[in-house]
């Protein structure tokens, strides 16, 4: 039996872990459900969120922090979390994983029915994705100095999933940032499983 991942089109987390997987050289069969109406994820993954991974040998895991710390554990590649500057690494991780936090509750928070939806709360969370954004400019050059490592992934996947769900406006104001990504982004990688 191959890893099998349970995943969507669209997800941010879903897609950082296909990176991942593609750049270890981890082969997995990807699902792709809809997750909200997946009650048979649930045997497997009590929160019912996508991605969620089935190894060969029958373990299931999740969410998508373990999912690449588990790709990047068994492949015999090049590590993508390193041991050197590892804290700054995760740092900029989890504000790449907090920027796509606030792009799905964004996109979760405007879906809602007219009237149920909070203006303050989406401009809450429009706030906190331009100022994740800016702080990424500033480390622009940690991550063209990173070349493939994990925090260049999730960075990549959140900024372009900003780009498909809210707005690409953060390039007239983060040019570094911009520079960075239009490289980055051309690995066959981030080409073949951008969301459309
Ligand atoms: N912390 C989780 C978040 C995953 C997540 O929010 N996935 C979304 C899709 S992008 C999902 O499954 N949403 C369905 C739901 O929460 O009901 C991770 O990093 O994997």
């Amino acid at each position: 039996m191959p890893h099998v991942l349970y995943n969507g089109p669209t997800s941010p987390f879903g897609r950082m872990t296909r990176v991942v997987g593609l750049e270890l050289g981890i082969a997995v069969e990807e699902r792709a459900i809809d997750v909200y109406t997946a009650e048979f994820l649930d045997k497997f993954n009590p929160l019912r969120q996508i991605p969620t991974l089935q190894t060969a040998s029958g373990d299931v895991l999740y969410d998508s922090r373990v999912i690449c710390r588990w790709f990047d554990s068994v492949s015999d590649r090049a590590k993508l979390i390193p041991v050197d500057h590892q804290w700054e690494v995760e740092r900029r991780w989890a504000l790449a994983i907090g920027l796509m936090e606030a792009g799905l509750g964004r996109r979760m928070e405007i879906l809602r029915p007219e009237g149920e939806k909070s203006p303050g709360h989406i401009a809450k969370l429009e706030a906190r994705i331009d100022r994740a954004i800016d702080q990424l400019e500033l480390e622009a050059a940690a991550l063209r100095d990173a070349g493939m490592r994990m925090d260049a992934i999730a960075a990549a996947v959140a900024l372009e999933y900003t780009d498909f769900r809210y707005t690409r406006d953060w390039r007239a104001r983060c040019p570094s940032l911009e520079t960075w990504l239009a490289a980055f982004g051309t690995r066959p990688s981030l080409q073949t499983t951008r969301p459309h």
